[in-house]
């Protein structure tokens, strides 16, 4: 298996590799010589410089790799040339297999348009709208007048929320849609755009799906992606306090009718938005396994990676759909290079101490470790960090315990973000939508001791330990003995440890 990734990801599938006996093969730029997946992984192949045009995306370099040590196939994890219709073709007219969806349905959901089309003949609920580009600001008009305001103008070569407009008025809608087509036609060289209504408040859901190659297409479930900032998703959870069990086995079939449709093999996931009376909406399918999939391998007990290889290699789906069910909940955050407290800036530097939490629950995908240099030239996640506990107050609980447990020194990270939203009175009642972290940036990402002094305050505090060490048992109302319930409380993990060390 030749994996066309780095970072977290390909670490990943290089553990589903080992695990069922499959050798690996990673790939690296000139950065990433010194990277986690490379020394993992059973060989490794330089791809070039370090920017991702020069290397991880390199699809024709990466199949000459693939072809050269021998290997099978090729997992391209997610991002880079994941969704790339050409390249699944190319994989595939190269005698590999391409682990993921065949081309032709990488390209019947790439189009937005044409999988309103899919997904509409299949019985999948859409948002009311077009199916087709919009001619001209007339017909956008009148378009809308019949869904009535407000409309969203999309993109139809879009996703991620590139090239939309929310219109509320009809004076505004022919300036809009000039700007949405100038930006779609930037964007993806394809101005054509589209109508849909506007859907205020809803919920981001989306359904985990997973099809064999024998006619066998299962859906995994729910996970709750409603944290999100500018389309950028900061935690996950699976189940979703808003998913009945009725509802779940409603949209699981809306998924996988939806996915049949577009003749869809392997792992993949169908987003909807879920307004607050339960109506749900498909938006598009993403074609490749995802950043937060392990929450879904949390509570199922299935393993999506080790499945993605198993169903290429042609293997049979074993499982019926009535025997899956969530059990517990799993929650994820991102941990990210961004400095919360300055808009989410991407932090660089050296990783200059890292230490990863453990215990009951705890799983930690990550593709760093102490040395690692965090550059510009990717994506920012470092790692993400999963709980599991049997029910979502607990998982919290527990979230927050791990995340007191992480220590990342020298580059900026959301971790304190996150332990302000475990923290939060509205995410710990569930109240969450797509718009909330956007409402509650300003408080959650407040900012933090500035580093130097909480090095210093950890030093300081590192003597002290040292000095008492034996003789007392965490002073009565210190931040630690007031429950780990303080991000103020900072200094004193780094200290403990720094008596440790
Ligand atoms: C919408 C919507 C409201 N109404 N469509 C954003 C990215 C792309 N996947 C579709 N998106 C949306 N489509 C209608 N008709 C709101 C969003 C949206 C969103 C969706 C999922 C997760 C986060 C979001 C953030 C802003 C807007």
């Amino acid at each position: 298996m030749l994996i066309a990734n780095r970072g977290e990801i390909a670490l990943r599938v290089v553990r589903a590799c080992r695990e069922l006996g499959v050798a690996s093969v990673a790939v690296y730029s000139e950065a990433d010589a010194r990277a986690p997946h490379v020394r993992e992984a059973d060989e490794a192949v330089l791809l070039g410089p370090a920017p991702s045009s020069e290397s991880y995306l390199r699809g024709d370099a990466i199949i000459a790799a693939a072809q050269r040590v021998g290997a099978e196939a090729i997992h391209p994890g997610y991002g880079f040339l994941s969704e790339r219709e050409w390249f699944a073709r190319a994989v595939r007219d190269a005698g590999l297999i391409f682990v993921g969806p065949p081309a032709e349905a990488i390209a019947a959901m790439g189009s937005k348009t044409a999988a309103r089309q899919l997904a509409i003949a299949a019985g999948t609920p859409v948002v009311p709208g077009t199916t087709s580009a919009l001619r001209d600001a007339a017909e956008a008009e009148q378009v809308a007048e019949q869904f009535g305001y407000p409309v969203l103008l999309k993109a139809a070569a879009g996703g991620g929320g590139k090239g939309m407009r929310v219109v509320h008025r009809r004076d505004e809608l022919s300036g809009a849609l000039a700007a949405a087509q100038r930006e779609a036609r930037n964007a993806f060289g394809d101005d054509a755009v589209y109508v849909e209504k506007y859907i205020v408040g809803p919920r981001h859901v989306e359904i985990q799906v997973l099809g064999d190659h024998h006619g066998t297409m299962l859906h995994l479930g729910e996970r709750e992606c409603s944290v999100q900032r500018r389309h950028q998703k900061m935690i996950e959870e699976a189940p979703s306090v808003a998913v009945t069990p009725e509802l779940r086995a409603r949209m699981g079939a809306a998924a996988v009718a939806a996915a049949r449709a577009a003749g869809y093999t392997n792992a993949g996931t169908c987003e909807f938005l879920l307004d607050a009376d339960g109506a749900f909406y498909f938006l598009e399918m993403n074609t490749r396994i995802q950043v937060e999939h392990p929450v879904t391998e949390l509570v199922t007990g299935i393993d999506l990676v080790s499945w993605q290889l198993r169903i290429a290699a042609g293997e049979k789906l074993p499982f019926i759909q009535e025997s899956i069910t969530p059990n517990g909940w799993a929650i994820e955050c991102r941990i990210t290079s961004e400095d919360p407290a300055n808009g989410f800036l991407p932090s660089t530097g050296r990783v200059q101490y890292l230490h990863v939490p453990t215990g009951p629950g705890v799983r930690w995908d990550g593709g760093i470790e102490t040395g690692s240099e965090i550059t510009l030239h990717y994506d920012p996640m470092l790692a993400k960090l999963i709980v599991w506990a049997p029910d979502r107050g607990q998982a919290i609980a527990r979230m927050h315990r791990a995340l007191l447990e992480l220590t990342i020194e020298g580059v900026d990270t959301s971790r304190d973000f996150h332990l302000r939203v475990m923290e939060d009175e509205e995410f710990r009642a569930g109240a969450i939508e797509i718009q909330w972290l956007e409402r509650r940036i300003a408080t959650l990402a407040a900012p933090t001791a500035p580093h130097e002094s909480v090095v210093r305050a950890a030093i300081a505090a590192a003597l002290l330990a040292e000095r008492d060490r034996g003789t007392r048992r965490g002073a009565p109302g210190s931040p630690a003995e007031a429950g780990g319930r303080t991000t103020t409380g900072t200094w004193v993990d780094l200290a403990r440890r720094e008596a440790l060390r």
